[in-house]
């Protein structure tokens, strides 16, 4: 989810930094390699702008700084002696107003969004009458029905009522007799799973103040013979009953496996509740610290940590740290050997192996 949020982050070279976005934010609209190439390293230069704690002054000051190259510290030049950078209205063009709106329909990348705007779409309505013949797939149906909802980013107290909705949802599921009881969502609390895990991650879990969408987390320790598997469909149908969830955007192809990622539309069960976006994310109970780190982000974070990983030799994702993973040196994405994993039960874990002072969810940006 790219929506910003409100409260960004204030530095001394905001100014700078804000331009920079600016710039950024319409190559990302565009398809050329050039315009990707250029988003990569105007945000490169951003987070060590981010980074910098003196007020730039000059043009060598610029190109100092580790990330700006002779062309942006121009432009950094340029933004500080005038307030403006003109980059930016030539890079206008007025196909970007259009693309970036159709890229607010969930599902809609941009290849899609081009297409749709050469199809002679400039507004959603032209989508709606499905000008130039264009098609859209269910999800994007459902994208474009809930376009405002969706592209709002909600208070972090609604986050957490209808989490506070589901978590008792999930945990007296595990009862043995849930098709036995017509579950009421007021009255869930006859007999609950206390080994059942399921928390929020995601921006919430840092401490936003609004968030974009509600991250759970689901898991189960396994030493009582019992997993969470099967217990997602479970879960979705009785959410569906209660009205929580409305609408399904990505399902799982294999729902009997312990790892599974839902997508879907949820909302309090007041009528002019708005609609909010849901992933919900099982996992095993041994990847769960792993997890975890990974869905509570930020993404710039991650990244961070990704990088310190693979500095010392190790490779970091969603599932574990691993250490001996031989990649491919003519493509480094490509691993040879997956390695073995030394870290994933818990968060501290990784932290430590990488050598990373503790950070708390909240100071978890970059
Ligand atoms: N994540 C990531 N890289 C991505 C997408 C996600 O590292 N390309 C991780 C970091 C995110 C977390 O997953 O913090 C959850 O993804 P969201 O898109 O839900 O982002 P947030 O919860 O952080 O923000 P928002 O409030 O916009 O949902
Ligand atoms: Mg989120
Ligand atoms: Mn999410």
């Amino acid at each position: 989810c790219d929506r910003k949020e409100p409260e960004q982050r204030e530095c001394v070279n905001q100014d700078i930094i804000e331009k920079l976005e600016e710039l950024m934010e319409l190559h990302k609209a565009k398809l050329g390699e050039d315009d990707r190439w250029r988003v990569h390293s105007y945000s490169k230069c951003i987070r060590a702008l981010r980074n910098y704690p003196k007020k730039i002054k000059s043009f060598n000051e610029a190109l100092s700084i580790n990330g700006v190259g002779e062309k942006t510290a121009r432009k950094i030049m340029e933004i500080i002696e005038t307030g403006d950078l003109r980059r930016i209205g030539y890079e206008k063009t007025d196909d970007v107003e259009a693309i970036n709106l159709f890229q607010g329909i969930y599902g809609v990348g941009r290849q899609i969004a081009h297409m749709w705007y050469n199809n002679g779409c400039r507004t959603l309505d032209d989508i709606r009458a499905r000008k130039g013949g264009i098609k859209l797939s269910h999800v994007q149906e459902i994208g474009l029905h809930f376009y405002d909802d969706i592209n709002d980013r909600m208070p972090r107290s609604e986050a957490e009522s209808i989490f506070n909705l589901i978590k008792p949802i999930g945990k007296v599921l595990r009862c043995g007799f849930s098709r036995a009881i017509d579950l009421d969502v007021t009255q869930t609390a006859l007999k609950l799973d206390e080994h059942l895990y399921i928390d929020i991650m995601g921006s919430f879990r840092r401490g936003k103040a609004t968030c974009g969408d509600i991250d759970i987390l689901v898991t189960r320790p396994t030493s009582d013979g019992i997993t969470h598997a099967g217990l997602l469909p479970e879960l979705l149908a009785r959410l569906h009953a209660a009205k929580i969830l409305t609408e399904d955007l990505a399902l799982p192809d294999d729902f009997s496996a312990l790892e599974l990622c839902y997508r879907g539309l949820c909302k309090r069960p007041e009528p002019d509740a708005k609609h909010r976006r849901i992933d919900i994310l099982c996992v095993s109970w041994e990847n769960r610290g792993a997890a975890l780190l990974y869905y509570t982000g930020d993404d710039i974070f991650n990244r961070a940590m990704r990088m310190k990983a693979n500095v010392l030799g190790y490779s970091l994702n969603q599932r574990g740290l691993y250490a001996g993973v031989v990649r491919d040196p003519r493509n480094r994405r490509v691993k040879i050997s997956a390695g073995n994993i030394v870290a994933s039960e818990t968060e501290e874990e990784i932290f430590r192996i990488l050598g990373v002072p503790w950070q708390e969810p909240h100071e978890r940006v970059r």
